[in-house]
């Protein structure tokens, strides 16, 4: 009997709804960003099981394109926050993941199976304005400790129907206004979901090191690329001499600052390995990566006590290859402690040869416990900080400050 629910039964069940809306809709703002489906990880593009996009992109496609351009932007009614917010989304998404319990999906699936299958959804909405008087008449006979008629040929009396259909309605509006304020308020919304999932994950991922161990065989034939190179005319003329005088300059909180040539920095180190990118996006691949590790760099330079974060500076204006409105040249910061990881490197060489112009050429980072945009290509200065709210807008990179990336990007 409707009537006799105990409490707890509505709590459950508003909190277990409200919450698998937020998850539901965040992830299909993950989706709307690489709108495909895979069986395998790293498929070409054009090999995906289903797509939801028009777009159609190809490996050999003779205009250049950027995973970006793949992303759709679906409507903020069915997204979290929608319009293209895939950094918010994540937010969202992965703040409900870390508390969330698997079965709310089955117990969802099956309930909304039978809710159609059996046609109860008509118990559930009310279709007539006369439900609203005949409410008010069974309270007044719950108030005479009796219980009243059912609403002819339904299981519910007209005023659990009403309190049911209410909270159906409520549910609705919570999720309009959290998604209107994230689209107004954007910052704020991006600075308080940090304030609660940075510090977890930083803490939760720490301590991680990437085991994965592939082999050559493993290496993947496509590799998709993100971010289209620098435009400027004195990286052009740097790469025509294929970077010949190219300079990394290294400084910042440190007691030997330099300025390392490709030559030079060949010399301070080396180390190969063959890695999985997981890009924010959901897409994969897997390379052969060599270069210096980051920890020889820090030796080097000796960083001072105060230095806790490391700046990577990148030539690429994102005002000019990406636009969109978004601007300013690209960079990421990580700290020191993710750099000492001995997997972290600055890659000079891309499966066995010289790095790709498209994947970061002359120098580009590699952090194996990060998500891919943590991995400043097009390097051309490394800045040692003590925090990075000064730089840029404030937040720590350049997807951070101009989409709402989480700082905090472990894998
Ligand atoms: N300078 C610069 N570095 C960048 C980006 C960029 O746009 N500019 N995109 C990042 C993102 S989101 C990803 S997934 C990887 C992609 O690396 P790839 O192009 O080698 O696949 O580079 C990262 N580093
Ligand atoms: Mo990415």
């Amino acid at each position: 009997m409707a009537e006799f629910f105990p409490w707890w039964v509505g709590a459950t069940y508003f909190l277990n709804l409200f919450f698998l809306l937020l998850l539901a809709r965040s992830g299909l703002e993950a989706l709307s960003t690489f709108p495909k489906l895979c069986w395998h990880d790293d498929r070409p593009p054009g090999r995906e099981w289903v797509r939801f996009s028009k777009k159609m992109y190809s490996v050999d496609s003779l205009k250049p394109w950027s995973s970006s351009d793949e992303v759709e932007a679906w409507s903020p009614f069915i997204t979290l926050p929608g319009k293209k917010n895939l950094g918010l989304g994540r937010h969202w998404h992965w703040h409900w993941h870390f508390m969330s319990i698997h079965f709310w999906v089955l117990t969802g699936v099956v309930y909304l199976a039978m809710v159609f299958a059996t046609g109860y959804w008509h118990y559930l909405v009310p279709t007539h304005w006369s439900i609203i008087p005949d409410s008010t008449n069974s309270v007044g006979t719950y108030l005479h400790f009796q219980i009243p008629a059912m609403i002819p040929g339904e299981p519910f009396a007209p005023a659990p129907k009403l309190a049911h259909f209410t909270v159906l309605v409520l549910l609705l509006v919570l999720h309009v206004v959290i998604t209107w304020l994230s689209l107004r308020y954007r910052r704020r919304t991006h600075r308080l979901l940090g304030i609660m999932v940075n510090p977890f994950e930083r803490a939760v991922s720490k301590s991680f090191l990437s085991r994965e161990s592939f082999r050559p065989k493993d290496i993947s034939p496509y590799f998709r690329v993100n971010g289209y190179p620098p435009t400027s005319a004195n990286y052009k003329q740097l790469a025509a001499d294929e970077f010949r005088d190219y300079q990394l300059s290294i400084g910042g909180l440190v007691a030997n600052p330099i300025s390392l040539s490709l030559e030079e920095l060949r010399r301070v180190g080396e180390q190969t390995k063959i890695t999985k990118h997981n890009c924010i996006q959901g897409w994969t691949a897997v390379a052969q990566w060599g270069g210096v590790p980051l920890a020889r760099i820090i030796e080097l330079v000796e960083p001072q006590e105060t230095a806790k974060l490391i700046v990577f500076y990148a030539f690429d204006d994102k005002g000019l290859t990406r636009g969109e409105g978004l601007y300013g040249f690209f960079y990421g910061t990580i700290p020191v402690h993710l750099a000492k990881n001995p997997q972290s490197i600055l890659v000079l060489e891309m499966n066995g040869e010289s790095l790709p112009i498209e994947h970061g050429a002359p120098v580009r980072v590699r952090l194996e416990t990060q998500l891919g945009f943590k991995m400043v290509k097009w390097v051309c200065a490394i800045e040692f900080v003590e925090d990075y709210r000064d730089i840029g807008l404030g937040q720590g990179g350049w997807r951070e400050d101009q989409q709402f990336y989480a700082n905090a990007a472990g894998i």
